[in-house]
């Protein structure tokens, strides 16, 4: 008998589906756990050999939970609104429902073929009305909260796309997608003040389990800044100028002050014999992107107003300028310039010949310009000899005193632009009476995303919506028209911001998830997904969730407790897979050639799992030798069992091996607890018997690695149940116990280091480890290694020249 996964896989996966093997309900008498992919986009190129990655890692942590007891949520579904679908629309007038739904089979079909432990029944889909109907029902939650607002601002308008981006879909002043150019324009959009939630995520972020990085990343994004607010007079004019600054101490530092090109002051600010040079300037940097002004190593420019601002703490006067390095969009859109203490003001006023205080005092060695650092104050009056926090706070309690400035507390995170003039996306649930806006009553949502007969965008960038009069006009029984319908639609993060929940309770008709099931199931236990979602992805959706924490509508306050990014997988060659560059792999035929317990495999061997990693096809091969082997191994078992105590190097290796193989596992490190069960394969092959105890556990520990495989063996011995529910063998840490040994690591003879190490590591290993110590790789990169002594348990010597 062969191994032949083509007949074995797709009727395990029949049987899980018929026997509804990971369907489950809440059970209070079980721990639960969830664990969550990040579900894809249906798109139509179908699935990429870098999805399934991220979704074998959570199959086996599912599959490993489910025989330690737990209760486990392992849903997938799809967030299938967006803009390909509309893009291939407008080329060819196909409905997007229409090809969402074509892709979503072929997505569907092949996830299925990869035998995940899915819940299907719980499959969701955001464009689906009954799901939908409930993104707009927690978008009205938003608004009756007062966080959802219209406003006119400036927007990044793609002419290209028809439609007004999210700064984050802008790059270098280019669509993240497709790369045509954006331009910023005033327009009405609706906004959500994810601002008022900044601190809530912030401190939201102290007690996850993410990796450290990436909590930096949300850290970064909102961008809280402490300081003060400070007034400055305008010399001969009752007009302020407020800057926004995080060094008040350096107040006395200040010999200029700068205010954006396109600050609202600087009209009335500017002489008449500056006025042409001035407005030259704001038309040639309303051209830059932030990025391009924000660049430190950019040549500073700018021109003067002609007007002077008083200092508030020592009167001086000091001129006003404008430059691009100041942006609008941040603090006040003005700051006090210290070129003492801050290197942009610096590089500005060496270039234009403005005056350099120092106002903190830099240590002795420093040789640089400006100081940024901390240090006493000097040149300050009132502030000299105080180390910087201190110098902080008095003058802030100076300015608040003089009524000269506040305390201020700044973010970078911006309210989040949420409407769209697209057509494949939620409608929005409000209505314009009067020209007031005001939300769909509950009883009359869904509002069902209507036909159209186009979807480009209608002209100045309204939503296609706007074009179908029946659908926007509201009229009473009389035919009398009372109100218009909001026309723009939500962006695709919105159904990605709470699909995690609605995963607890999605058939539900009546509400968009049960508070029984939701505090159940609830919070995510482990949520796996790609790095492109670092940010906002989780950002937004962490924000809903604070939201509806807020309101009581859910239990926790964070919706995900652990995090973790799986790495890429890269072409071949190295390079990102891409369909230009030809080095794509196609799952389908990698599981028609080799199965999926084999796919699976290779691709958790393939190296650690947050990491980068080259595809190789001679690692596949690998695999699936490996899967032959088990497969001789477990089918020899008639004739190897015996119900004799093992060899002790057996019994250590057996309780080694769960041992290992468990830890790597709750670590997600999959590659190495492979290592470990092919050496176990190695040992268990060279034996002429077997006893029952190790068959059993060894089948069981490799289960959630090659699940139908694994069913296979399970069934040809006889067994009724399924693997899946079979209990995780434990291991006795007494029998695992190796010996250590300490190795002396020498460089001619003498003493570097010492290693501690399990007895009897192969030469190679050890070489390998002792190389990289510093103090072993110095005399290494200096000289020429001419010899390498090396005895087995005790020591190694590197001759070098
Ligand atoms: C005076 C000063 C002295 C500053 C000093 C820094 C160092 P973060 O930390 O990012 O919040 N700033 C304020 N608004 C700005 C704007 N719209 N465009 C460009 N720069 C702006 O940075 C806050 C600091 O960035 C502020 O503190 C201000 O410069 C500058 F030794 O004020 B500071």
């Amino acid at each position: 008998m062969k191994y032949n996964p083509s007949e074995i896989e797709p009727r395990w996966q029949k049987y899980w589906d018929q026997n509804e093997i990971f369907k489950v309900t809440e059970d209070e008498d079980k721990p639960k756990y969830y664990v969550l992919d990040m579900f894809p986009y249906p798109s139509a190129a179908g699935l990429h050999v870098g999805h399934p990655l991220g979704y074998f890692a959570s199959d086996i942590i599912a599959r490993y939970k489910r025989m330690r007891g737990y209760n486990v949520l392992h849903p997938m579904g799809w967030d299938a609104f967006g803009l390909p679908a509309e893009q291939y629309a407008i080329q060819t007038g196909t409905h997007p429902a229409v090809t969402t739904s074509e892709n979503i089979k072929n997505f569907k079909r092949q996830i299925k073929s990869l035998g995940f432990s899915y819940d299907w029944a719980r499959e969701i889909n955001t464009t689906d009305i009954k799901y939908y109907k409930w993104t707009q029902w927690i978008f009205l939650q938003l608004y009756k909260k007062g966080l959802a607002y219209e406003a006119e601002v400036p927007v990044n308008w793609c002419p290209e796309l028809g439609t007004v981006l999210a700064n984050e879909e802008v790059i270098s002043g280019k669509s993240e997608r497709g790369g045509f150019p954006v331009f910023r324009l005033p327009m009405k959009q609706w906004m959500l003040k994810i601002t008022d939630y900044a601190d809530s995520l912030l401190e939201g972020l102290n007690d996850l389990d993410w990796p450290e990085h990436l909590k930096d990343l949300q850290r970064n994004w909102i961008g809280r800044s402490e300081g003060a607010e400070v007034k400055f007079s305008v010399d001969n004019s009752d007009t302020i100028i407020t800057v926004f600054t995080t060094r008040p101490d350096t107040l006395f530092g200040a010999t200029y002050m700068v205010l954006a090109p396109e600050h609202p002051l600087v009209e009335k600010l500017t002489i008449d014999s500056q006025k042409n040079d001035i407005r030259a300037y704001q038309k040639e940097s309303s051209t830059k992107t932030d990025l391009e002004r924000g660049d430190l190593n950019d040549d500073k420019t700018g021109v003067f107003t002609g007007s002077y601002a008083i200092n508030p703490v020592n009167n001086k006067k000091i001129p006003i300028w404008i430059a691009d390095y100041v942006l609008i969009s941040y603090g006040t859109g003005a700051i006090m310039a210290v070129p003492g203490q801050d290197q942009r003001d610096w590089d500005f006023a060496q270039k234009l010949n403005l005056p350099i205080i120092r106002t903190v005092s830099p240590p002795s060695d420093f040789d640089g310009k400006a100081y940024t650092g901390d240090g006493p104050a000097i040149n300050s009056e009132m502030l000299n000899g105080l180390n910087t926090s201190e110098a902080k706070e008095k003058i802030i309690d100076w300015l608040i005193k003089h009524k000269k400035g506040i305390r201020k507390i700044n973010y970078k995170l911006r309210d989040w632009l949420f409407s769209r003039q697209r057509y494949w996306g939620e409608p929005f649930p409000i209505i314009h009476i009067n020209g007031k806006h005001t939300a769909v009553d509950d009883s009359q949502l869904p509002v069902i995303l209507p036909e159209v007969e186009k979807y480009e965008p209608s002209g100045q960038g309204k939503s296609p919506l706007s074009t179908i009069k029946e659908w926007v006009e509201l009229r009473d029984v009389n035919n009398k028209l009372y109100g218009l319908r909001e026309t723009n639609t939500m962006p695709q993060w919105a159904g990605s911001c709470w699909y995690y929940l609605r995963f607890t309770d999605p058939l539900n008709l009546e509400s968009a998830w049960n508070k029984k099931k939701e505090s159940y199931w609830m919070p995510v236990d482990l949520y796996i997904g790609g790095q492109e979602h670092a940010v906002l992805h989780l950002l937004y959706s962490r924000f809903w969730h604070h939201v509806l924490h807020d309101l009581n509508l859910v239990s926790t306050r964070e919706p995900f407790k652990k995090l973790y990014n799986q790495g890429m997988i890269l072409g071949e060659d190295g390079q990102k897979m891409s369909k230009s560059r030809g080095n794509v792999i196609n799952p389908d035929k990698i599981i028609d050639e080799f199965g999926a317990d084999a796919f699976r495999l290779y691709e958790m061997f393939l190296g650690p799992l947050d990491k980068a990693k080259p595809w190789n096809t001679k690692g596949l091969h690998g695999a699936y030798r490996f899967i032959e082997r088990l497969w001789t191994l477990f089918n020899s078992r008639d004739d190897k069992l015996t119900s004799d105590t093992p060899a002790k190097e057996t019994i250590q290796l057996f309780h080694q091996t769960i041992k290992k193989v468990t830890k790597d596992i709750e670590n997600l490190r999959f590659n190495t607890a492979i290592s470990q069960m092919m050496i176990m394969q190695n040992h268990l092959s060279s034996l002429d018997k077997i006893s029952e105890i190790i068959y059993d556990s060894y089948l069981k520990i490799l289960s959630p690695f090659l699940p139908h495989f694994c069913e296979e063996i399970n069934m040809i011995w006889g067994r009724k149940d399924s693997i899946v529910f079979q209990v995780w063998p434990e291991y006795d840490e007494n029998l695992a116990k190796e010996e250590e040994v300490e190795i002396a690591i020498q460089v001619n003879g003498k003493l570097r280091a010492t290693i501690k190490m399990i007895k009897d590591q192969e030469e190679e290993t050890i070489l390998e480890l002792a190389k990289d110590i510093d103090k072993v790789s110095k005399y290494l990169n200096n000289g020429k290694l001419i010899k390498t002594i090396f005895i087995q348990n005790r020591l190694v010597n590197f001759v070098v020249n």
